[in-house]
């Protein structure tokens, strides 16, 4: 309790929500000290002193952005927690320092640990069970749909066999992370630990592929990968150790391969779009952009409104025959000719959680779309002296059990912990995003109904359990849980796509992601990359110069720079005589650009 309330005198009242968020009660400050500290409570008033600036150090979550902390130092300084002390609430708010309350809501809602390693991070088990969830998601597609198996290569690769196609490893060489000794002796040669699995799978696809009978070949593995980076680090977004799933395929021709990555893609978008209720955009990168080792590389990119910025959220390449020849993945045709195989990879990975986290986050904190929720309900026995544990409990088990029963698979959980009060589980269960919060209090027991409370919108309803028909109130709350997960992409969907603006002539660009957007403009097309890398300088010009800004840092993750996400497979019309936007050369096509992460 604040000092000043204890000792002014002037204070006649303090507000206290005992039971209910919604109910506030004003006892005198002597009455409120002297209740809490009796028997009737499970805790002591502590008398803190606010204003007394304290000294202690930031958090790991807030050292991060240092600079922006002593520029705004007053500001932070009163944001700065105890050490050892746990944050109770977010200290900033989503539009008031992005950066900062992406720190506060992964820690709060206890996705994320901290680590002793720059760029690596503790996934807890709220954040796995994400994870998880979207691991069943698409494994029931790559299995089914993509006739793709899973399986399990190792680690580690040689120096040889990373290095066997220089050209593909050559841009990625700063980041590959290597073991040198095993225990005090220096290895005979070292070995790298896998960036990406391709020069691992390849020479297996090799081996087993000898006739057109056995293709095609269709694997999957889910793993970890280390990419040693120096940009700044953002937990789930850019770590230095990620966990993803990788496919690999090959096949007899390109029309088969081709369709392949669709399929895959097709898969990322479902995952994004319906899954984590994340629109996304789905196209092709330009030859700028594709992944220099393919022949055509296909994206979903998402937007993150609060920075105005665009992010990749998963990627599936086209790769022609070039690791084919490579690696000599060669098969006999049915004519009895040679032929090397057409391969497909794709790749999808936990950088999608950062991404749902910062799309339908808020100012309480995480908001989870309930098909990735671990806990989707959660209930809350209202108890006080005239309803005790013992009476209400039996209730809320009953709608658990409710809801559980005949498999109806909602994950509920009741918090009947004694030693939190029920507006500590409301603030608790807000900020870990689970999607409902069912309230039941003496008046919901007697008349057997219950309060539901809707996270995202903040909806509040009574429903009633009636004892005849239980199965109704399971229904209600199921249908509930399909339309808050509908209601999250809608929501998202329309921000998004209030944010994609077309623009046809220069001077309209830059102003435009000023604006937060990302820009879709008429586009002259493929052969033209150095026309991107003006976009990318001017732009950068632009910017700096509408921010006041000298020039930007070359270790900040984020560019102020725009570059191409993709040419969108839904492409709007194109009037005749359209002339890109950069070269003034005749459009083929949109293309959508942003400032990216
Ligand atoms: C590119 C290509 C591809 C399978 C995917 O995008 C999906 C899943 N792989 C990955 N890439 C690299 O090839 C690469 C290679 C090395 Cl050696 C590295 F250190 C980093 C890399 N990053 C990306």
């Amino acid at each position: 309790m604040d000092q000043a309330l204890v000792e002014n005198d002037a204070v006649k009242k303090v507000y206290s929500h005992p039971a209910d968020n919604t109910l506030s009660v004003g006892i005198s400050t002597d009455d409120f000290v002297a209740y809490v500290n009796s028997n009737a409570s499970d805790c002591d008033v502590h008398v803190v002193d606010f204003s007394v600036d304290p000294s202690a150090a930031a958090p790991a979550a807030a050292a991060k952005n240092q600079q922006q902390q002593q520029q705004s130092s007053k500001k932070s300084s009163k944001k700065q927690v105890e050490a050892g002390k746990t944050l109770l609430a977010l200290r900033w708010k989503k539009e008031e320092d992005f950066a900062q309350w992406y720190s506060d809501v992964i820690v709060l809602s206890e996705l994320i640990s901290y680590y002793d390693i720059s760029g690596c991070y503790i996934l807890l088990p709220w954040s796995y069970s994400i994870w998880e969830c979207i691991q069943e998601f698409m494994n029931v597609r790559i299995k089914g749909d993509l006739k793709t198996k899973n399986c399990y290569f190792p680690l580690f690769v040689s120096k040889d066999r990373l290095e066997k196609e220089k050209d593909h490893v050559e841009g990625f060489a700063p980041e590959v992370a290597w073991v040198t000794k095993g225990g005090t002796s220096d290895l005979a040669s070292p070995v790298a630990i896998r960036p990406t699995s391709e020069t691992i799978m390849y020479p297996t696809f090799s081996n087993r592929i000898q006739s057109h009978r056995d293709l095609p070949l269709c694997l999957n593995q889910w793993s970890n990968v280390v990419r040693w980076e120096f940009k700044d680090p953002t937990p789930f977004l850019r770590s230095r150790e990620f966990l993803w799933q990788e496919g690999h395929t090959a096949h007899a021709d390109h029309e088969e391969s081709s369709k392949m990555v669709m399929d895959a893609l097709e898969m990322y978008r479902a995952t994004y779009e319906d899954l984590l209720g994340v629109p996304v955009v789905p196209g092709y990168k330009t030859e700028k952009e594709k992944f220099a080792g393919g022949y055509r590389t296909t994206t979903v990119e998402a937007y993150i409104p609060c920075s105005g910025r665009a992010i990749q959220g998963a990627t599936s390449h086209d790769l022609g025959q070039n690791f084919g020849k490579m690696f000599d993945i060669e098969f006999q045709t049915s004519s009895g000719g040679k032929e090397t195989a057409w391969q497909t990879s794709w790749g999808f990975t936990t950088r999608s959680i950062g991404v749902m986290i910062m799309v339908h986050g808020d100012d309480k904190g995480l908001v989870l779309p309930p098909r990735v929720a671990p806990v989707q309900v959660v209930i809350v026995p209202i108890v006080s002296k005239a309803c005790t544990y013992q009476e209400i409990n039996p209730y809320c088990q009953e709608i658990a059990n409710a809801l559980t029963k005949d498999g109806s698979g909602i994950r509920v959980e009741v918090d009947d912990r004694t030693i939190y009060n029920p507006g500590w589980k409301y603030n608790h269960w807000e900020q870990k995003g689970v999607p409902i919060r069912i309230e039941v209090g003496p008046r919901d027991l007697k008349e057997r109904s219950a309060r539901i409370v809707v996270r995202y919108s903040g909806e509040k309803f009574d429903l009633s359990f009636d004892s005849n028909d239980e199965s109704k109130f399971g229904e209600m709350i199921s249908k509930k849980l399909e339309d808050i997960q509908a209601g999250l992409f809608a929501k998202a969907k329309e921000v998004r796509d209030s944010h994609i603006v077309q623009v046809t002539e220069w001077k309209d660009f830059v102003p435009a992601l000023e604006g937060n957007n990302l820009v879709l403009t008429p586009w002259c097309g493929g052969e033209h990359q150095e026309w991107e890398e003006w976009v990318k300088e001017k732009s950068r010009e632009e910017s700096l110069a509408a921010k006041n800004m000298e020039g930007e840092s070359e270790t900040t993750a984020t560019s102020v720079a725009a570059k191409t996400l993709c040419i969108p497979f839904k492409q709007p019309d194109l009037p005749a005589g359209s002339k890109c936007i950069a070269s003034g050369l005749e459009a083929t096509c949109w293309v959508l650009w942003g400032r990216s992460y």
